[in-house]
């Protein structure tokens, strides 16, 4: 933040200055303003899948996974939004990940929460999650909770492409919390667990007086029940809701949508700093609203705008884009469409801070 012309500061005697100048104190009126001016506003904006599929491309012809330096050891091409520098937003952060056939992307785990939606995938592309393999078919949506292990296996013969969804810049860079981060001792974690362990704990049916699968060890025991591992399959996810509209109205705003919920309670939001929606437009124009909460969106399949404060985004088929906090915006699908709909709403309805309304024009 730029100081403020000492001419025009108001008056106070030299050593009153130099006395808050040594005690490193500043008179509130002349920080004021630097309060919500301390980051650039997050701009609206947009990627288009041709060109992520040339960058994606590109860097999974130019670099092995086994190649990777020391760190997170992910092959993931992430959208940098010019007002930020290292992430589409400045809670949820998106990117891009490919597999090669007969890759792994190693085991680790790590305090953010964390999940993928698949783009491009296979029955024999797997995610392992806390013991359990779980395919990842187009359009599928599985959670990778925080502390839980979980590294990429590519046993078909295509490239897997999907999207990672983390709280990332929420935790790391807007909290300032560090990032609790181990690697596995293997490459690949032992499978502990028959497919469809996880999903078979979370039904209609609970196990008594325990947590499914035991405690999660580690800096994250005794925290409330964490999202469980689990795989949405899409299959599932477009009969819902297809049931929807065909026996409901939509959302004014966001068309037919449902949302992801955290089995282990059966309620949105799918993890505490984030919620995920299904969205599907087929009505024409969704009605304007702002809210103070961040969205990303995620074109599941169709092509439209979404209009934000003026400016159209038009988008296709597997584009990226943001919608930024207080931003008027409706969405206008061509035809029919289906969104993957990603907010950090959570975060401020749990301070007591979310709001929403319509422009009153
Ligand atoms: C991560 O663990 C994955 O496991 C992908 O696939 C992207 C970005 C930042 C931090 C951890 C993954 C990530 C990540």
């Amino acid at each position: 933040m730029a100081q403020q012309d000492p001419e025009e500061l108001l008056e106070l005697s030299s050593e009153t200055r130099t006395i808050l100048e040594e005690q490193r104190l500043r008179p509130l009126w002349e920080v004021e303003d630097d309060f919500g001016n301390v980051f650039d506003d997050l701009e609206a904006d947009i990627w288009k899948w041709d060109e992520i599929q040339s960058a994606i491309d590109h860097i999974e012809e130019d670099v092995p996974i086994a190649d990777l330096p020391p760190g997170f050891q992910r092959r993931v091409a992430v959208p940098i939004n010019a007002s930020i520098g290292n992430a589409i937003s400045n809670t949820i952060y998106v990117g891009i990940q490919t597999v090669s056939p007969g890759e792994t992307a190693p085991s680790h785990r790590h305090g953010a929460n964390a999940l993928r939606f698949t783009i491009d995938g296979a029955e024999e592309m797997k995610t392992v999650v806390a013991g359990e393999e779980f395919p990842m078919k187009d359009n599928d949506l599985i959670t990778t909770p925080q502390w839980e292990w979980h590294d990429h296996v590519n046993d078909s013969d295509e490239t897997a492409a999907w999207l990672d969804v983390l709280d990332l810049p929420l935790v790391l860079d807007s909290l300032n919390a560090s990032n609790v981060f181990e690697n596995h001792e293997l490459e690949r974690q032992p499978v502990t667990k028959t497919q469809g362990y996880w999903d078979s704990q979370y039904g209609r049916g609970r196990p008594t007086g325990e947590r499914p699968g035991g405690d999660i060890p580690g800096p994250f025991e005794g925290i409330r029940e964490p999202t469980p591992p689990y795989r949405f399959g899409w299959d599932e996810m477009l009969e819902s809701l297809r049931q929807r509209a065909d026996n409901d109205d939509p959302d004014p705003h966001d068309g037919y949508s449902l949302s992801y919920v955290n089995p282990a309670t059966g309620n949105d939001p799918l993890f505490p700093t984030m919620s995920f929606r299904a969205q599907l437009l087929n009505e024409g124009p969704t009605d304007p609203h702002f809210h103070n909460a961040t969205e990303v969106f995620f074109v599941i399949d169709g092509e439209g705008a979404t209009h934000v404060d003026g400016e159209a985004l038009e988008w296709g088929k597997w584009d990226i884009f943001v919608v930024p906090p207080d931003a008027t915006h409706h969405h206008e699908p061509d035809d029919e469409a289906t969104l993957l709909g990603m907010s950090d709403r959570p975060v401020y309805e749990a301070f007591n801070f979310y709001a929403e309304a319509e422009p009153s024009s």
